[in-house]
């Protein structure tokens, strides 16, 4: 028990020390994005006040207790009557305060709120449990990457159940909502790898909803956004490649790859499998019956499924089909 205080005391210090040597704070990481000041001026404005003001209140607490503490003998007298002065005073510092609390917050808010024209837009995707995040280009990826010192505008919608994308580093929050689309902005001081979390209880999943963010020169980052794009190209083996596309189209979110059945049924080991199909016809899992599930999900339903899954037609090169169907191949072992 004692070891264990003790432990995290020491570990709370060495983060706070941490935190402190690269520019953050004990609340805050680092303020690594042109709008931080925004967040931070009204946090660091509140926190302080509420440092004097807890400390003022508690020194007059301890001191009238002791002053008017009841004494053996002493019978209480009213001495003071109302002071309008008093009344003034105390009214009129704490309006001033919450005042400059209120502009604070709202200058920031306009800051964080209106992104430059010029923004590069990435478009987010949420969903049970993964980040998607799509490029001008159509290039898909799993983690946020961006250049540094250009503003970037995220335009985010969830496929599922409400997120919330937050990027402590930059300061950035903002609810992921089903149906509509949400956005926010920022732009990177400088190079670096952030976290990215999801911070809207979301199921099971929640806590593993994470990426990072990273942030590189611009010449870097047209070379990252040409490497990504070509999965096939980047990757050792189709399977690989296939494993890269399953996680970035979201496939993973209705079928599982482990036998559990969601949405749709698990991918795991069907192929020599014979499934039925709601029309009453069977047939073999076999390459060409994948091919057409992912380009005609409504040809063949299977039995006890419903037809919800969206077609890949043109979204899916041949060459990434096949990549796939070695994947799902792959999975068979067990
Ligand atoms: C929105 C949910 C959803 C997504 C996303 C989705 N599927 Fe499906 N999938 C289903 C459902 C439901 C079925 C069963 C009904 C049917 O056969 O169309 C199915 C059926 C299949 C089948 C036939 C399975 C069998 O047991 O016969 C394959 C293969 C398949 N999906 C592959 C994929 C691949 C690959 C992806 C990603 C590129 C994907 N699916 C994305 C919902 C989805
Ligand atoms: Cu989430």
């Amino acid at each position: 028990m004692v070891d264990f205080a003790v432990g995290t005391l020491s570990d709370l210090s060495r983060m706070a020390l941490l935190a402190q040597s690269d520019g953050g704070s004990f609340w805050l990481p680092p303020p690594e994005s042109v709008s931080s000041w925004a967040v931070d001026n009204v946090f660091y404005y509140i926190l302080y006040l509420s440092y004097f003001f807890f400390a003022l209140i508690f020194a007059v607490l301890v001191l009238f207790v002791v002053r008017y503490r009841r004494r053996p003998g002493v019978e209480a007298v009213k001495t003071a009557t109302h002071s309008t002065l008093l009344e003034a005073v105390w009214s009129l510092i704490p309006l001033g305060l919450v005042i400059i609390m209120f502009y604070a917050g709202f200058v920031g808010y306009v800051e964080l709120r209106s992104p430059p024209e010029q923004a590069y837009e990435i478009l987010v995707t949420a969903r049970k449990w993964s980040w998607q995040f799509t490029y001008p280009d159509g290039t898909m990826a799993t983690d946020l990457h961006v250049p540094v010192g250009e503003p970037v505008r995220l335009v985010m919608s969830s496929e599922d159940v409400i997120h919330s994308l937050s990027i402590p580093a930059f300061r950035v929050k903002m609810d992921v909502v089903p149906g509509r689309y949400t956005r926010t902005w920022f732009q990177a001081k400088q190079p670096g790898k952030f976290d990215l979390y999801c911070t809207e209880y979301c199921g099971t999943g929640h806590s593993d909803m994470l990426a990072s963010v990273v942030v590189h020169q611009r010449e870097a980052f047209d070379a990252w956004l040409v490497e990504a794009g070509d999965i096939l190209g980047n990757s050792a083996t189709p399977v690989e490649a296939g494993e890269k596309l399953f996680r970035l189209h979201g496939c993973g979110s209705c079928h599982s790859t482990d036998g559990t059945p969601r949405i749709g049924p698990t991918l795991k080991g069907i192929f020599g499998e014979t499934h039925r199909f709601s029309d009453g016809s069977s047939l073999a899992v076999d390459e060409n019956y994948v091919r057409q599930s992912i380009n005609e999900p409504g040809a063949k339903i299977r039995e006890g499924y419903k037809n919800q899954m969206p077609t890949y037609k043109g979204r899916l090169s041949n060459d990434e089909i096949t990549a796939l169907i070695q994947y799902l191949k792959s999975l068979d072992g067990g």
